[in-house]
């Protein structure tokens, strides 16, 4: 019998009925920019361990995917629903391209947004929308990962000024190298408050870390703040304690909801297409029964995951969702897109292994999703105590 045409795993949900118009129209201009001006060079970006954030960075400002869900000072301004299937579609292309903006949008900026004073909107967050300033987001420690609370980053205050000076390293810090402005978390006597740390302040210093085996596409560094004098306006005037940063990490969270539900779509996509073409013992790998139960419940979990970012997204915009409900999202659609991405890369044999398919490089990327904004571990305790009451942290 002849083969009937393949559908794409998501369109067996008819997900698309359940996105607008305005939706699918951002949906699918990211999806054109993800196919036409990055994917071409993902493998060479990849193989080298360097992306051209600066390059990039105006293109994506110029689509308004930079601080796209924030209102005003030249945001998009668009729905939490929006976003997150534009998250989705740029994860689509790799993990590292999603980090960008994600932390970009809901780390650097939305921190300015949320926490900053007028005058730190004003000086930073239409250059950032444009993607003429880069922006990054430094809460993670050597020592101090998931307990971001024991961060040992002090600042003081000095001299009849009021200044800050900030002294401590950040560790695992995306876009740290290129970046004009750093949102810098540290302790003060008052509890932790939120620094606005121009990059080319003296003492200021971002190495790069090299030698990744995951988001290889992406840049990631150590900031060093060595003494760095800052002007007493540039804290975050009102919010102490870790709900500053923890209220960013709740949106940035949310993106990767749906960026990991891009990873596995297009390793599921990929998949199908190279088993169609793939002969074995005299028929397409496609055809075989193993094969097929595979595709099957990679299709099946895909699409619940996809239902599961959809009806957050909702939530979202309907201004109810809630941070351990994030933590559902993120602990399922990671942990499934990276199950995905592995046995894609089993069904593809050999060829998975290389850079001519993107198998293998999503699954090395959503090593470190598994691992940043939150562990899986992190996020199952976070709903343990949701559903216990009894906290588990210590
Ligand atoms: P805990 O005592 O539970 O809470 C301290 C204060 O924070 C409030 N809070 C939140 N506020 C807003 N949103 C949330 N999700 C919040 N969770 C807690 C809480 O109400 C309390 O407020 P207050 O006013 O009473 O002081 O804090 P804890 O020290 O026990 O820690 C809790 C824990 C472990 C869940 C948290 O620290 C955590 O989430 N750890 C993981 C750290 C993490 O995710 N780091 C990410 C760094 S950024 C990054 O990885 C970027 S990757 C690049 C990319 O995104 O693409
Ligand atoms: P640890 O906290 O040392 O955890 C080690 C292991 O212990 C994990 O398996 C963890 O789940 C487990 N564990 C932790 N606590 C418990 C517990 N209570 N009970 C049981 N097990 C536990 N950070 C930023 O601030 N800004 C960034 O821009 C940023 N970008 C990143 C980019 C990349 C590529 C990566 C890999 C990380 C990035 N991070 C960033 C850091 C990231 O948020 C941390 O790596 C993450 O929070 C985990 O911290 P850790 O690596 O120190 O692991």
């Amino acid at each position: 019998m002849a083969p009937k045409t393949a559908v794409s795993p998501l369109d067996l949900f008819a997900i698309d009925h359940l996105v607008d118009e305005e939706e699918r129209d951002i949906q699918r201009t990211v999806r054109e920019l993800v196919t036409e001006r990055i994917k071409p060079h993902l493998a060479e970006w990849y193989e080298a361990g360097h992306v051209p954030v600066r390059e990039l960075a105006p293109e994506l400002g110029a689509l308004g995917l930079l601080g796209m869900h924030l209102e005003g000072y030249g945001c998009a301004g668009t729905s939490a629903t929006a976003y997150g299937l534009a998250c989705l579609e740029l994860e689509a292309g790799d993990s590292g391209i999603r980090s960008l903006v994600s932390v970009q949008g809901s780390l650097a900026m939305f921190a300015i947004w949320r926490w900053g004073s007028e005058e730190q909107k004003q000086q930073w967050l239409p250059r950032m929308a444009t993607g003429e300033a880069i922006g990054c987001f430094g809460l993670t420690e050597p020592d101090f990962g998931s307990n971001p609370g024991g961060m040992r980053t002090r600042a003081v205050r000095d001299g009849s000024n009021g200044d800050w000076v900030l002294t401590g390293t950040k560790m695992w810090i995306t876009n740290g190298s290129v970046s004009d402005v750093a949102v810098v978390w540290a302790q003060t006597d008052e509890g932790v408050r939120g620094f606005v740390v121009p990059t080319d302040s003296p003492g200021f210093s971002a190495p790069e870390i090299t030698r990744k085996l995951s988001l290889r596409a992406s840049i990631t560094s150590e900031l060093v703040l060595d003494g760095v004098r800052l002007p007493a306006d540039a804290v975050f005037p009102e919010v102490r304690g870790l709900k500053g940063p923890l209220s960013c990490l709740n949106e940035a969270r949310f993106g990767i909801v749906f960026g990991a539900v891009g990873a596995a779509r297009d390793s599921l996509e990929a998949t199908i297409r190279y088993a169609q073409e793939r002969d074995i013992f005299d028929k397409p790998l496609a055809a075989y029964q193993l094969t097929q139960a595979k595709v099957a419940d990679m299709g099946l979990e895909l699409g619940k995951a996809m239902l599961l970012a959809l009806h957050l997204g909702r939530l979202k915009d309907e201004g109810t969702l809630v941070p351990d409900q994030i933590s559902l999202g993120k602990l399922n659609n990671v942990r499934e897109a990276i199950k995905i991405a592995r046995e894609c890369r089993a069904v593809m044999g050999a060829a998975g292994i290389t850079l001519e398919h993107p198998v293998l490089r999503h699954a090395n990327n959503l090593e470190s999703v598994l691992t940043y904004e939150g562990t899986s571990e992190v996020h199952q305790l976070i709903i343990g105590q949701a559903l216990t009451g009894h906290s588990a942290f210590r």
